[in-house]
């Protein structure tokens, strides 16, 4: 049996990981670098495109001959523009890059009203869609926009760095609120209102399509002396953290994707764009196996992490392990945050820190502000657990299904506090696990593609045996 490898960019980092569904080794590990260039927040892609080509590298030297596909992962929502020539029109702006503040609002009354958008997407407002980007580029930088030839999103574009081919993916393209899950094509009617250039979204593809061999002078670089195709596996990093959700064979689970989002939802046969399912934020992305994911964005471990790079930038030194010693100490504490409020979205900057905004949350709901680093986790992890419960309650409602366990995958499964508290809130049996699950999610995907497995249950089941879960009750 080939070994694949799993190219997984995550918003704090990236790994490179080669393996089958019984093993994975992670053979390089990065920060997922942004840069603040004048003022706006960029994605620093060739220095990505760089730590991927020495992660290949590291992959080919270890296993040569083993490998015999490639795919790759990353956040939603984020793209590039292309010329004609099939070079960058701009940098690669970052998701949480302030331009799109306010144009939720702006857009939608363009387009005819909220309900019309949501009923052709079914995408859950964000100022952060692709389709509010698009929209400030065209406000701000109309040239370049016009220049734009072809939109690629972030995974699609390095696979075209790696292949010389230019593919869209369905479930990354399913992100952009410029998809529609009723026809599984572009939203046209949207695209025209918004005089987006049709031309600029190709075909979509299916996740598991064989986009192309690597191309021979990216072989040069990093020792591939065998044909290695590039397979557009599921390019949405939640798409393939869902795939591989360790759920027994006919359950349709209940998951949380955990890292530096908390994405808790399930799979359906139809999307579902109800008044209620707009109003309580629930989205209809694709998965992996062309099914709905109908699930909730919550803001995750990103709040966590925001804290602890402020406390570092003042030249603390934060251990993990000391830090949950402090949040257990501290679970007197009675205060909690609203983790979906849109102030924590944007990174710490000059006089506008984590820490201060959730001071000036706890002071808004007459809660007692956080004094140690300890009661700042209990304030999130707590209200991270209260937002799980709650969102589990509207799904409940919106689907008319019942729930008793919550598999949670993904780094932040790490958090057995989270884990526990999450049991105690929702009162459901939590299964935690697999940490890789994103990886192993993009590496099914392959093997379907390769004739390895037949199904994604089938791909499931055996990560169910062989991936370590570990059950928390409430
Ligand atoms: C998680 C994620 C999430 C998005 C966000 C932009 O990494 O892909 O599903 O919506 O990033």
């Amino acid at each position: 049996m080939k070994k694949h490898i799993a190219i997984d960019l995550g918003a704090s980092n990236g790994r490179v990981i080669v393996g089958d569904l019984k093993e994975c080794t992670v053979v390089h590990r990065f920060i997922t670098n942004n840069e603040l260039v004048l003022g706006e927040l960029h994605w620093n892609l060739l220095g990505l495109f760089s730590e991927i080509k020495v992660g290949l590298k590291k992959a080919f030297s270890l296993y040569g001959e083993e490998i015999g596909s490639i795919g790759i992962d990353t956040w939603g929502v984020d793209y590039g523009l292309l010329d004609a020539s099939g070079a960058l029109v701009s940098l690669c702006y970052h998701y949480r890059d302030s331009r799109t503040d306010g144009l939720i609002e702006e857009v939608s009354e363009k387009l005819g009203g909220k309900q019309r958008v949501f009923a052709e997407t079914g995408i859950a407002f964000q100022p952060f869609n692709t389709l509010y980007q698009l929209a400030a580029m065209q406000r701000d930088r109309p040239d370049v926009f016009r220049a734009a030839r072809h939109y690629l999103s972030v995974p699609d574009l390095l696979a075209y760095w790696l292949t010389g081919v230019m593919k869209n993916e369905r479930t990354h393209a399913s992100t952009t609120q410029l998809y529609n899950p009723f026809t599984r094509d572009w939203a046209w009617d949207l695209i025209d209102d918004m005089q987006f250039d049709r031309t600029l979204f190709c075909e979509i593809v299916d996740s598991g399509t064989v986009i192309a061999p690597l191309i021979d002078s990216v072989c040069h670089e990093v020792g591939c002396v065998s044909t290695v195709v590039v397979i557009a596996s599921a390019a949405h990093d939640t798409a393939s953290a869902v795939a591989a959700v360790p759920a027994a064979e006919n359950e349709v689970p209940l998951y949380i994707s955990s890292g530096t989002w908390s994405l808790l939802g399930v799979e359906l046969d139809q999307p579902i764009v109800s008044a209620k399912a707009m109003e309580s934020g629930f989205t209809n992305e694709i998965a992996a196996n062309g099914k709905i994911r109908f699930l909730k964005n919550i803001m995750g471990m990103w709040i966590q992490q925001e804290c602890v790079r402020h406390w570092e930038s003042e030249g603390e030194c934060i251990s993990w392990k000391e830090l949950d010693g402090q949040t257990l100490d501290c679970q007197s504490y009675e205060g909690y945050i609203d983790p979906s409020d849109n102030r924590f979205l944007k990174p710490n900057s000059f006089g506008n820190l984590m820490v201060d905004r959730i001071d000036a949350w706890c002071v808004e709901q007459g809660m007692p502000k956080p004094a140690k680093k300890g009661e700042y986790m209990v304030a999130i992890y707590r209200g991270l657990a209260k937002a799980y419960a709650l969102s589990i309650g509207q799904l409940e409602a919106i689907t008319g299904s019942h729930f008793t366990s919550l598999y949670i995958i993904g780094g932040g499964c790490k958090n057995e506090i989270l884990d526990q508290w999450t049991a105690n809130e929702t009162g459901l049996t939590v299964y935690a696990g697999p940490v890789e699950a994103t990886a192993l999610g993009n590496i099914v995907v392959q093997m379907l593609a390769t004739g390895e497995i037949e199904s994604l249950q089938e791909g499931r089941k055996t990560i169910r045996v062989t991936q370590s879960v570990t059950c928390f009750k409430p």
